[in-house]
């Protein structure tokens, strides 16, 4: 059966197109930076919000059309695989990435869950197969379940652990079946409702056992995995431990763990945090450890984690030249972790939101390529930072001063000698703009 017979493959038509289903910035072979778009921008998709999400909300039930819905879980799962490689190969998607509670019903105890997940990624296999689409990285869901009212990896239950263990194991399983080259944690119970109760060193390291066995599992069965940890600071936690990149950094240099993590940045979970989307990618970048992200944009006014399709012009062009930056995202990817708002039901909105985002992040690439191409930023930061290339400034940087010479400089200088030109902020904002 096909779910969306009366679209067909979406193609690029150009700015001016008024064809819905048509892209008007995303050009899939269109070579830019020395590469085809769709290689700059390795587009996933969120089987969690595109399959299974049925709209509902803390005030209100499911509102959305999907016929794939059937009374039967496992024929649900099954028609859902159908759905998702028939929407990505009419986008041109070439990648998707999913929890293991999104593909398969959790049945009556983990032995059904793994037996499902079994079939259904037999036959995502064969889908893949069929459509050359790939899987960009697969997660375990360690906070749906009743048992994780406490977290996984930092339940204060050693049997929660255990079962924790398990469900990353069959998740790396799965990712060497599927040939994934990554695999994600996101700790959304990873953290604490109140400190009155709360071991935070044994949580910590026992999270950090978790992670240092995931990765001895992977060698053990032999696939090459980047591992990703995606940082949020709460919700559905009050606290969550890996509460944005740099604390997420300090865990990992903690317990050894820099050189096997890198991080999954979203978008939302940075505005959550009060930071930019930027700045969680600046600190990664900078890091080495800018892995993979999820894109989507949150609401200001909301505080809350409302994962829409992304369309903020300004604030995707500043997330994708720190990825232009980085050179790329190496094995990881962009993932639409964003889902239609509940007035946009139809099946068909699943299309025009990917496409939204798709030509919005396009739209913003290139434009972030023209950025680094002109030195826009280049060249204002060379100006702003001119005093470290000579004399006292060089002295600094190279290392060959220390309290004592510098205190000797600083007591020659008169107020009057400290030259700290003005920004022009206003002007350099201005000009940016003229890049829409
Ligand atoms: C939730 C997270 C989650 C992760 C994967 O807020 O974004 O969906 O991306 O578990
Ligand atoms: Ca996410
Ligand atoms: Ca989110």
């Amino acid at each position: 059966m096909k779910y969306f017979p009366s679209i067909q493959h979406i193609k690029y038509e150009g700015k001016d197109s008024n064809n819905m289903f048509a892209f008007r910035h995303y050009n899939p072979d269109e070579i830019v930076n020395g590469k085809p778009m769709k290689e700059n921008l390795r587009f996933a998709v969120a089987y969690w919000h595109t399959l299974v999400n049925d709209g509902s909300d803390p005030f209100g039930g499911s509102v959305n059309n999907r016929d794939w819905i059937h009374n039967d879980p496992m024929e649900t799962a099954k028609n859902r695989v159908y759905a998702n490689f028939e929407l990505l190969e009419k986008l041109g998607i070439e990648y998707f990435c999913f929890h293991d509670l999104d593909i398969a019903p959790t049945g009556e105890s983990l032995l059904e869950f793994h037996k499902n997940i079994d079939e259904i990624t037999d036959l995502i296999q064969l889908e893949m197969k069929r459509t050359g689409i790939k899987v960009l990285w697969n997660t375990a869901n360690m906070f749906t379940q009743k048992h994780y009212i406490n977290g996984a990896g930092t339940s204060p239950n050693a049997d929660v652990f255990a079962i924790a263990a398990a469900q990353v194991k069959k998740g790396l399983d799965i990712c060497k079946k599927l040939n994934a080259k990554n695999y994600v944690f996101w700790g959304g119970r990873e953290g604490y409702e109140t400190l009155l109760n709360t071991d935070m060193e044994l949580e910590l390291n026992n999270l950090a056992r978790l992670y240092k066995m995931a990765i001895s599992y992977a060698k053990e069965i032999g696939h090459e995995v980047q591992f990703l940890i995606e940082p949020k600071p709460k919700e559905p936690s009050k606290h969550q431990y890996d509460f944005d990149a740099t604390t997420t950094l300090a865990f990992l240099y903690k317990y050894g763990l820099e050189k096997d993590f890198k991080l999954n940045l979203e978008a939302n979970h940075a505005t959550l945090a009060g930071h930019t989307f930027e700045h969680e990618l600046r600190v990664s970048r900078l890091n080495g450890v800018l892995g993979s992200i999820d894109a989507n944009q949150g609401d200001l006014l909301l505080g809350w984690d409302t994962d829409e399709f992304p369309t903020d012009l300004m604030s995707s062009i500043l997330a994708m030249y720190e990825i232009v930056e980085n050179g790329g995202l190496g094995t990881g990817g962009i993932n639409f972790d964003s889902k239609v708002r509940r007035s946009s039901f139809e099946m068909e909105d699943l299309f025009l939101a990917h496409i939204a985002g798709m030509d919005t992040l396009a739209r913003a690439y290139k434009i972030a390529v023209k950025l680094k191409e002109d030195g826009f930023f280049d060249n204002i930061i060379k100006e702003r930072y001119e005093s470290y290339n000579t004399g006292i400034g060089k002295d600094i940087v190279s290392g060959n001063c220390d309290l004592k010479s510098l205190s000797e400089y600083a007591l020659k200088l008169k107020n009057n000698d400290i030259k700290n030109p003005s920004s022009h902020i206003e002007y350099v904002k201005s000009k940016l703009n003229d890049y829409l």
